[in-house]
């Protein structure tokens, strides 16, 4: 029988450790579901890398296999096996080829952040829109609150200078929708500027473009949504943004991906992507909350069912009050 010549094992390892690696970087499964238009764009580069990882792996493990089985010591074997030196071809083509993959996956990263917009925060065309209109909020708020809440309402109301901005799909064009997020330890905080309604769950109707700005009142947090593949720092004093359209109507977990204190891992809330009439219908209820006159005083039933009363009350206020020097 003839000996099947090494070139033709070689090809057809080639060919099965690229299927298998095809294989892989498409039926991995190891991402959450996609609800963001960015989300297919970040996990085709996923993929790509996935696949490029386990040829390589392939290779790699599927040579050291093959040469600890083949050149194994053999009975009667002694000494030193054969002084192999040196093979300048081998070493270009195996400096060459990561060289090659590295580069192309740079410049292919940057192309998916251009796509995703992140080569364009700050888009200025819908700033001279909105910016006025919640920094007006801005200050009425900020008179009652401390220093530090005003600088971060501040820096929501600026012109972003980092994060993703404008898709080129929507690139000087208006968001439909802006939201104001602070962070703080340990809870991030919504305000929608131009219905007035400050939430702790982050209401968004469906493929709405959508942009949030992001603040930090006392240090570094980071908006993270896995199922939109969006993750943004949130900075104390830099304006920042992040704008994306979620394309499934659903509740995805808001995550804070910025260890900020003792309590980091507890700095958790959710994303509720509503159609478009139910987000009406949330934004129409909530509204009416949001503009009523007053904060209704304490009712009986409250004093009553739990506890609650005006001297605890009191208490908690001045407790939280504490650093004003006339309560010392
Ligand atoms: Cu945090």
């Amino acid at each position: 029988m003839e000996q099947i010549p090494a070139s033709i094992w070689t090809l057809t390892a080639g060919v099965v450790v690229t299927l298998i690696s095809f294989w892989v970087g498409h039926h991995h499964g190891l991402l959450p579901e996609q609800a963001s238009e960015q989300a297919p764009l970040v996990d085709n580069f996923f993929d790509i890398m996935l696949t490029i990882g386990t040829a390589l792996f392939l290779v790699v493990q599927g040579a050291i296999i093959l040469f600890v089985i083949r050149y194994r010591r053999r009975a009667g074997e002694e000494g030193d096996g054969l002084p192999v030196e040196g093979n300048l071809p081998l070493e270009a083509f195996w400096t060459a080829i990561p060289a090659l993959i590295v580069i192309f996956l740079g410049i292919y990263s940057v192309d998916i952040f251009q796509r995703m917009g992140g080569l364009n925060p700050g888009d200025h065309a819908m700033h001279s829109r909105h910016a006025p209109k919640s920094g007006m909020a801005v200050v009425a708020q900020a008179s009652s609150k401390t220093t530090s809440d005003a600088a971060a309402l501040l820096a929501a109301a600026q012109t972003p200078e980092i994060g993703i901005g404008a898709s080129p799909d929507v690139q000087g064009k208006a968001p439909d929708l802006v939201v104001d997020v602070m962070g703080m330890q340990y809870a991030w905080i919504f305000t929608y500027p131009d219905s007035g309604i400050v939430a702790g769950e982050l209401h968004i109707p469906v493929g709405k473009d959508v942009q949030l700005n992001i603040s930090a009142r006392d240090v570094i947090h980071s908006f993270w949504v896995p199922q939109f593949r969006l993750k943004q720092d949130a900075i104390p004093g830099v304006p920042t943004e992040l704008r994306f359209k979620a394309t499934k109507v659903g509740t995805y977990p808001v995550v804070c991906a910025e260890l900020c204190g003792g309590y980091h891992g507890a700095m958790r809330t959710q994303v509720i992507v509503h159609t478009p009439e139910d987000f009406e219908r949330w934004r129409h209820q909530n509204q009416a909350i949001a503009t009523a006159p007053v904060i209704p005083s304490l009712s009986d039933r409250h004093i009553q069912q739990m506890g609650i009363t005006p001297q605890l009350v009191a208490q908690v206020e001045a407790m939280t009050h504490h650093h004003s020097p006339e309560k010392l």
